[in-house]
């Protein structure tokens, strides 16, 4: 739980006021395609001005670009990993939860100016996965699609592979919640908060990179977060 002097913020908070927010900055592309967005600018997008009365922009919003998104049922929901791979995989939450997990506890930082600090985040490493489908010859990239039907995201394969990159299945103690992009969304922790996909349905490995949703408009495919870019990028 993000906490802004000891009191906890919940996220709930932001809740439809934001999803709102997201549409407006899909339609509007006077946007500030910018590192250095403020919670000025988060309060113009906001209609009820609740985020422009917090002292301290603590704590996660919620973010969708998909106007309304089901839950996933966690007993049916499914991953599938396929593409350029050996072995297409179609894997269940339990098969997921089999695999080993990993932890990360960064901070998470989005590009509209808020960040949360030193959160937990645990999953199986994409790299895992990618090592179980088996990659083939050809292929350099990795594309992930949204069960919201409409996010799209994408690395390249050297940056899929990284230790810091997972399917996360847990922040913050908890299993992912629907509002967080649950029941799996990835988590890549060198790079700003938009890389990391909600409501992750779909692995596909392709031979480039494919600009995903906000990318196509212009942000980088590179993301990353300062300080985070590998030495000889
Ligand atoms: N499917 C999907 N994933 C997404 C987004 C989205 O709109 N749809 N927004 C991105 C952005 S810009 C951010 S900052 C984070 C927000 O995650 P949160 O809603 O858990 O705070 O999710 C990222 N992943
Ligand atoms: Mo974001």
């Amino acid at each position: 739980m993000a906490t802004d002097g000891g009191r906890p913020i919940g996220r709930r908070v932001f809740l439809g006021t934001l999803g709102l927010g997201a549409a407006a900055i899909a339609a509007a592309p006077t946007l500030q395609k910018t590192w250095s967005g403020t919670l000025g600018d988060l309060s113009q997008l906001d209609p009820t001005g609740v985020s422009g009365l917090l002292p301290n922009p603590g704590g996660f919003r919620y973010f969708s670009v998909a106007g309304h998104v089901d839950k996933a049922d966690p007993a049916t929901y499914r991953l599938t990993v396929g593409g350029l791979v050996d072995h297409p995989l179609e894997l269940s939450l339990a098969d997921l939860r089999a695999m080993r997990q990993t932890r990360i506890t960064r901070d998470i930082v989005c590009t509209d100016g808020w960040s949360v600090e030193q959160v937990p985040v645990e999953g199986v490493r994409l790299a895992d996965l990618l090592d179980a489908a088996g990659v083939q010859q050809g292929a350099a990239a990795v594309r992930f699609s949204c069960f919201d039907g409409v996010y799209t995201e994408s690395l390249t394969l050297e940056q899929a592979r990284r230790r810091d990159v997972l399917v996360a299945l847990r922040m913050e103690e908890k299993p992912i919640s629907h509002n967080s992009g649950g029941p799996v969304r990835l988590y890549v922790a060198p790079m700003y908060f938009y890389k990391s996909a909600k409501w992750l349905s779909g692995i596909e490995v392709v031979e480039k990179v494919e600009p995903g949703y906000w990318e196509q408009t212009g942000w980088p495919v590179d993301a990353w977060l300062p300080g985070q870019e590998p030495a000889d990028a």
